[in-house]
């Protein structure tokens, strides 16, 4: 009776001597390792082959997003090697941010012999397919995006030596795009304004965005991840300014922007919106233009383009807007966006920088300094979570010194596996930073929360009593607190990573949050 689907799993399962030919083939050559039996056979012909670089990890969950953060390092796929069960369950949420950033994750799992499916044996789940439609399972992978691989192992296999396969290029598909949609979006009808969304970009795409933008020379809401915030800050605008009165044409670049603005766009299809971006996905529920590509592919098929300029002329209002931030940053230093402008100055030290989803990411873009460019700007905005962003910036920046990142109190405590791997990447002068607001204080500005009660509250923003030192104690972390703004001053980093809780006044907060909003 269930013939059919039963040979086609047959057909899916692979030995482990055919699984690493085929992902040598697909150009991977550095693999997370995860703890188990039935994977072992794997994990030993990984570390014995000469070409490839391996990290470990117990932890299945931690484990993909750091190998996720490999594939934002190096470009190239970075495969997890996990045993069967739930092992390989844990390995979906990062499988779920790699399909929406198009980034080469695999997961490689072991799984039990064809005879233990269904039979509820140790260990024995059902894992054919397990990632659903956010991962590929064989030839048809494009390489822009995650895939998984099955194979089918006894436990005692000693499996035979695959140290001489040999490791071939990464070549992802190259995917074909009209250029003419973008040239005639930025050419005709601008009459109503043109303004450019920016959201983050991939490190290849920057100088290409960088001169298109400056020779368009329209205003541009920018993200902090697309690594052009402070080089183009002539051209910035507050979103706030363009919420005020939206323009005729939005050209939105590179990821889905951070910007309320972007939201609204839902409720008006008035506004022409034309995306180019990695995944395909407009990033919008309601009708718009879209180009399926890398940015800094599709603008150097434009070449460059002629002037659009400010033609509503919102910039010197946003210089204003601007202006009046900056005050309110000086008058509540210790408020959560004062302390932010503070960390960005001392942050311009760093050789690479990742901003963790909620407010970090977005109190970032609207109060960090705006001189000093900063290198190496990274984020996961694929699905928004929260879960894993430690553990992929630890992976991002395993071979970089000075590596900051910045994180809201829940979100770390989401990855407090994470640093398990220290002993494995470069700690010197690493810097972790929590804003500890004491849960989720992004939802305390939601108008919504106001007419509920504290149990409702609390269930919604998750406070906690959390004693951030003994977890920096426990992995070999300094500490200092920053409660208000001369606490900087004691800043310094070591060999070993630096965990800098930063503790805003909740007072300051609340009163730069009415002035600003006012
Ligand atoms: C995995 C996951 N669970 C829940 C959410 C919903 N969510 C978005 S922001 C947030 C609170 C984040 O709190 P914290 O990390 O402390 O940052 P901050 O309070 O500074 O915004 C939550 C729970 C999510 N994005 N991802």
């Amino acid at each position: 009776m269930h013939l059919l689907p039963h040979l086609r799993r047959v057909a899916l399962l692979k030995t482990e001597a055919q699984v690493i030919a085929e992902v040598l083939a697909l150009g991977c050559d550095e693999f997370v390792l995860c703890g188990g039996a039935r994977n072992a056979v794997l994990v030993s012909q990984i570390t014995d082959h000469p070409k490839l670089r391996t990290f470990r990890h117990f932890e299945e969950r931690s484990a993909a997003f750091f190998a996720l953060g490999r594939t934002k390092a190096t470009g190239l796929p970075c495969a997890v090697v996990t045993t069967s069960g739930t092992a390989v369950a844990e390995c979906l949420p990062a499988v779920i941010e790699a399909h929406y950033s198009a980034l080469p994750l695999i997961i490689i799992s072991a799984d039990r012999p064809e005879e233990y499916r269904g039979s509820g044996a140790p260990q024995a789940i059902e894992q054919e397919g397990i990632f659903n439609q956010y991962a590929h399972s064989g030839p048809d992978w494009t390489g822009h995006g995650p895939l998984h691989l099955n194979a089918a192992l006894g436990e005692a296999e000693l499996g035979n030596d695959t140290s001489e396969i040999e490791l071939s290029p990464f070549l992802p598909k190259r995917r074909s795009f009209e250029v003419l949609k973008l040239r005639e979006f930025i050419s005709g009808g601008v009459f109503k304004g043109l303004i450019v969304m920016l959201g983050g970009l991939d490190e290849d795409d920057r100088e290409e965005t960088f001169h298109f933008l400056d020779h368009l020379n329209v205003p541009v809401v920018v993200d902090v991840t697309s690594g052009l915030r402070e080089a183009l800050h002539s051209l910035v605008i507050p979103e706030d300014v363009v919420r005020r009165e939206l323009p005729g044409k939005i050209l939105r670049l590179g990821e889905v922007p951070v910007a309320r603005l972007w939201r609204d766009l839902e409720d008006h299809p008035e506004v022409e919106v034309l995306s180019i971006c990695r995944n395909g996905l407009p990033g919008l529920a309601r009708p718009s233009e879209i180009i399926a590509a890398e940015v800094g592919r599709v603008l150097r098929g434009l070449g460059d383009p002629d002037e659009v300029g400010d033609v509503r002329d919102d910039l010197p209002g946003a210089r204003k807007a601007l202006a009046r931030t900056d005050g309110l940053l000086e008058a509540y230093p210790d408020s959560e966006p004062g302390l932010m402008r503070t960390l960005s100055v001392y942050a311009t030290v760093c050789d690479s920088l990742f901003l963790g989803n909620s407010l970090p990411i977005r109190e970032w873009n609207d109060f960090a300094q705006r001189e000093v460019p900063y290198v190496n700007v990274r984020a996961n905005r694929g699905a928004n979570g929260i879960d894993g962003q430690l553990s992929t910036w630890l992976g991002a920046t395993a071979d970089e010194e000075n590596a900051w990142g910045v994180f809201g109190d829940l979100t770390t405590l989401y990855d407090l596996a994470s640093p398990a791997v220290f002993s494995q990447v470069e700690t010197s002068g690493r810097v972790l930073v929590v804003i500890n607001n004491n849960g989720g204080a992004i939802f305390d500005q939601l108008p919504r929360l106001e007419g509920m009660t504290e149990e409702q509250r609390e269930a919604i923003v998750q406070p906690h009593t959390a004693n951030l030192s003994k977890w920096a104690e426990m992995w070999g972390m300094h500490h200092l607190k920053v409660t208000q703004v001369e606490d900087f001053d004691l800043l310094e980093t070591a060999e070993s990573p630096l965990l800098l809780e930063v503790v805003p006044s909740k007072s300051q907060s609340d009163e730069f949050w009415k002035a600003f909003r006012l």
